[in-house]
Formats: C-alpha cells, structure tokens, sequence
C-alpha cells in the first residue's frame, strides 16, 4: 500500500497518445516511481479496462488504489498531490495568479492552436499551406504574448513548468509533422520568424528529457499516416 510521500501509481497509457503523455511528463518531472500497462488501442477495451475507465480512453492513473481519469486532471492532480517547480500552490504567495497564467496559457494553446493541427494533416496538397498560416496566425495572436517572458520556460521559469506539462506532447508532434511531410515546412520557418518567443520556447520544451523520454518520432509520424491513410480509404 503506498502512502502520500510514495504513492503506488498504476498508469495505464499507449506511448503514441499525445494526451496520456502528459501523465508521462508529470510523473518524470515529478519523480515519482509507477508502473504502466499499456493499453491496445487497435483493438476494443477489454472489459477490466472499462472498469477502470468506463470511457475506455488513455490516460488513466490508479493512485493508491483510487482512479483518475483525463489528462488534463491527472498531470493537476499529481502536480498539486506533490508540490514542486511546477506551480505554486494556491495559497503561496502568487500562487493562485501564477495557476491562473498558466491554466490561461494551456487553453489558447489546445483551444485556438492545437485545435488547427489535425484539419492540416488531413488537409489536401494545396490546402495544407493556407492551413498552415492560419495556425502560424493564431500562435502570434494567442501565445506569442504569453511567452515574452519565458526563461526558457512558462513565466520565467527555468525549469519546466505545468504549462510545458500539458502542452509538451503537442508541441513535438507540432515541430515533427512538418519534417516527416505532413504538414508544409513553411510552418517551421514562419513560426520561427513570426513568432521568435514561442520558437524558442518549443525548442527548449521538445530538449527535455521528461518530456521526449517516450517520444518516437519516426514511429508516431508514421502511425499518423497510417491512420490518415485509413480514414481517407473508409470515405
Ligand atoms: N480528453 C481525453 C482524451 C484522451 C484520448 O482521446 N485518448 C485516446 C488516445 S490518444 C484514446 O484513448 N482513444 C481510444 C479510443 O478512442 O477508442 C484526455 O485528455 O485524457
């Protein structure tokens, strides 16, 4: 049975789901030691994985015995269970601001941003360029500002924070699909002279250790293809 200093964590993951990664990354930068069974996506969820997860999606975590389910609400959970450099808690001074900045920051990325990604992918030959620069767009408008700070990272922090936490397996399919031809390389170079901050901050985000330590990027980028491949056929 683990306690609250050790816990026992079971996480239950596939290496090549971008939102179980998230748990990956707050588990290492948290090092706290867990076990994970990886769950086979190919195939229906077997019925002990139903009863651990009745919406039959990875990530989930047993944490001494009880289940946590959604990515965004394990890497909190975990982050606020075992304070550290990843945020503040809510009562220390700055605490509940610096929550806020970065809770602020994690929703223009998914919502305005990372919302973009999937219909490039899909996109055909002459639509993807277009495509791209609406997602280049909406990096200057929405995260750009928020990251003049960064040092390298979220708020001036030299270590990652939970914003890098719930946005870092995103950011490496961001930045790989370009170079294995899924999405226009445009979007590198414009990102990187459009929005200088928030190059310079994927760049340092994608270096780190507890974030690319399960990362394939050869794997993922043609398990995407795969998949779009499949999706185009079943139309
Ligand atoms: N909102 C969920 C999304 C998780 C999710 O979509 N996981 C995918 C893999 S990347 C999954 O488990 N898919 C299984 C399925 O749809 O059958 C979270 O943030 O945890």
């Amino acid at each position: 049975m683990g306690s609250v200093e050790t816990p026992e964590i079971l996480l239950y993951t596939n290496h090549s789901c971008p939102w179980a990664h998230r748990a990956h990354i707050a588990l290492a930068e948290l090092n706290l030691p867990f076990k994970e069974e990886i769950i086979d996506l190919s195939v229906p969820r077997t019925t002990e994985y139903l009863a651990v997860n009745p919406r039959g999606l990875v990530p989930s975590i047993s944490y001494n015995g009880t289940i946590i389910t959604e990515s965004a609400i394990v890497a909190q959970f975990l982050s606020d269970a075992h304070p550290s450099h990843l945020q503040k808690t809510s009562s220390e001074e700055g605490g509940a601001l610096q929550r806020a900045k970065i809770n602020f920051f994690v929703d223009a990325f998914i919502s305005k941003v990372n919302s973009q990604t999937y219909g490039i992918l899909r996109a055909s030959e002459e639509e993807k360029g277009p495509l791209a620069e609406k997602l280049v767009d909406a990096v200057v408008k929405e995260v750009e500002p928020l990251l003049q700070d960064a040092k390298p990272f979220f708020g001036g922090s030299e270590r990652l924070t939970l914003a890098e936490v719930q946005t870092g397996s995103f950011i490496l399919r961001l930045l790989a699909y370009p170079k294995g031809g899924l999405a226009p390389k445009s979007l590198l170079t414009n990102l990187e002279t459009k929005a200088p901050a928030f190059w310079k901050w994927a760049n340092a985000v994608v270096k780190e250790k507890s974030v690319n330590y399960i990362w394939d990027e050869q794997r993922i980028v043609e398990k995407t293809k795969f998949r779009l491949a499949n999706t185009a056929a079943a139309k």
